[in-house]
């Protein structure tokens, strides 16, 4: 009996094949189309305009992001949508603009889920077209309804708003909980040593980083003076979980066998993976395999290290033999910052290399830096190699996309520009509106326009200029890439066309 039945099975998967191959090829209708295209997004966190080969960099080496530009379509003028991680975050999950929504800002641990669970995002539409879609790596958009129990399943989160699967960290690296985080469940948790997470109170006789600096192995600079793990001290309050919580120096290389054993179960099916690496936010731990390599510290270190898995994770897709059915798009949530609160050589060991490149400013920035970041396209055979100048955002991913998986979501922020993406048309958008923690301002044409900001002009513990100013500031980018003469005075009329139109966009 039991043979007849895998013959009746066999028989049904063999007429299940032909079926399949007798559709017509993109039929929008088809949810299971073997045709689609798998997409990548490789998200690195705080990665400079500056920090890689292809924009210029020389005192860094990023061989294996430098042959993936190569081989690839580079936006020189493509933008996170905000100087921050959240935020960006949001955008490109949501097509949403983030400073439409209170509370989208750098969030704590402990935060609730920001994204509604009833809210079209770009997984649950790749999903509606027939995608398997997973997230591994770095989450930052809040778990839970703000009372998290960690040892029981943690949601609402990335499951609940598109994701098949997930494997990620809540928050940030420097942030607790340092667990990960499987489907909903933290991993290596052991029943009896319960985790408990705090971001206001300590736990009676946990150390700290900033009573017990004697068991540091990273000092902190600014902040960073909480719980302790790993030797590294961080922002919040963590009891318990002595088995799950993750060895700082191993993060890359777990994250990496993660994205590679997603690629490999889902190949056959179209998948939608969003790889989001750790790096070079703090702390900054590469492998002791990549210890020293870059000579410019642990940030240089860190990159080096990332740029290995990107090669690594590349060469799993030829591996596979899907890299030609496969868009994959690398950029990162925001701009760059030496000293992000541990002292770890980043400053020191900097030498001639700059993060920012040509732009000013840095993380947090409403300067160029901030929200400009590397962004390449890459589809071999299909997206001709090149450089483009048109202007794109993270944003408009959520309705390229939707494009791409022929589905017919989009928002009102973000723009379907699939040809830009493919290279196919240099009509990108004409006008964007860049974040900061909640400030804003305008990018239209080679323009950018920004409103007076109270507040210091340079965050002193990161040294970077915020863009604040207690007056308005227009830049030319045409000639002065790097913000460096406010024209404001001399230009009125364009500044009065870039003021109404910030406003018409703020007020949509
Ligand atoms: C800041 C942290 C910084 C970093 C950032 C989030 C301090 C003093 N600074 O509050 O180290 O964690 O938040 O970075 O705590 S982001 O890339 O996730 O937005
Ligand atoms: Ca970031």
């Amino acid at each position: 009996f039991s043979i007849t039945l895998r013959c009746c099975i066999k028989l049904l998967f063999a007429s299940t094949i032909v079926l399949v191959g007798c559709k017509e090829p993109n039929s929008t209708s088809d949810k299971t189309d073997l045709n689609k295209p798998n997409i990548v997004i490789i998200y690195l966190d705080d990665l400079g305009y500056g920090d890689v080969g292809f924009n210029g960099a020389t005192e860094l080496q990023t061989p294996n992001m430098d042959k993936f530009a190569e081989n690839g379509l580079v936006f020189t003028d493509g933008y996170a949508s905000s100087a921050t991680c959240t935020p960006s975050r949001y955008a490109l999950l949501t097509g949403t603009y983030p400073w439409r929504k209170k509370d989208v800002r750098i969030l704590p641990g402990t935060a609730p889920l920001i994204i509604d669970t009833m809210q079209m995002t770009l997984p649950k539409l790749l999903k509606g077209e027939g995608y398997n879609t997973g997230i591994v790596g770095k989450w930052h958009l809040g778990l839970g309804n703000g009372n998290v129990d960690w040892n029981q399943k943690v949601g609402p989160g990335p499951n609940e708003v598109g994701f098949d699967f997930s494997y990620i960290m809540a928050a940030t690296q420097d942030r607790v909980p340092t667990v990960y985080i499987e489907n909903g469940y933290v991993e290596g948790l052991e029943v009896d040593d319960p985790i408990a997470i705090d971001y206001q109170e300590n736990f009676e006789g946990e150390p700290t980083g900033l009573e017990n600096p004697e068991l540091l192995k990273m000092k902190w600079h600014h902040g960073h003076n909480n719980s302790i793990v790993n030797g590294i001290p961080r922002i919040g309050f963590m009891k318990g979980g002595k088995n799950a919580q993750w060895r700082d120096e191993d993060m890359a290389d777990v994250f990496l066998q993660q994205a590679q054993a997603y690629i490999k179960s889902k190949k056959d099916a179209p998948f939608f993976l969003y790889y989001a690496l750790q790096q070079p936010h703090v702390p900054r731990t590469p492998h002791e395999r990549f210890v020293g390599k870059t000579g410019l510290g642990p940030r240089g270190d860190v990159i080096y290290e990332a740029d290995w898995c990107i090669g690594e994770l590349m060469k799993t897709l030829a591996q596979e033999n899907i890299l030609e059915n496969t868009l994959v798009i690398l950029t990162s949530d925001n701009g760059p910052v030496v000293n992000d609160g541990y002292y770890d050589d980043a400053v020191e060991k900097l030498g001639d290399h700059n993060p920012a490149g040509p732009l000013r400013g840095g993380k947090y920035s409403l300067f160029q830096a901030g929200t400009r970041v590397p962004f390449v396209t890459f589809w071999k055979d299909k997206i001709q190699p090149g450089r483009s100048s048109t202007l794109v955002s993270q944003l408009d991913l959520f309705s390229s996309l939707a494009q791409l998986a022929g589905s017919k979501e989009r928002t009102a922020d973000s723009e379907a520009l699939l040809k830009v993406f493919l290279g196919e048309s240099d009509e990108g958008r004409e006008a964007l509106i860049i974040e900061a923690s909640t400030r804003t301002a305008l990018r239209k044409g080679n323009w950018v326009f920004i409103p007076p900001y109270e507040g210091p002009a340079v965050h002193q513990p990161v040294n970077i200029e915020l863009g604040n100013h207690d007056t308005h500031q227009l830049f030319n980018l045409k000639t002065d890439l790097g913000e460096t003469t406010d024209l404001s005075e001399v230009n009125p009329e364009k500044l009065q066309e870039m003021i109404k139109t910030y406003e018409a966009i703020r007020a949509e």
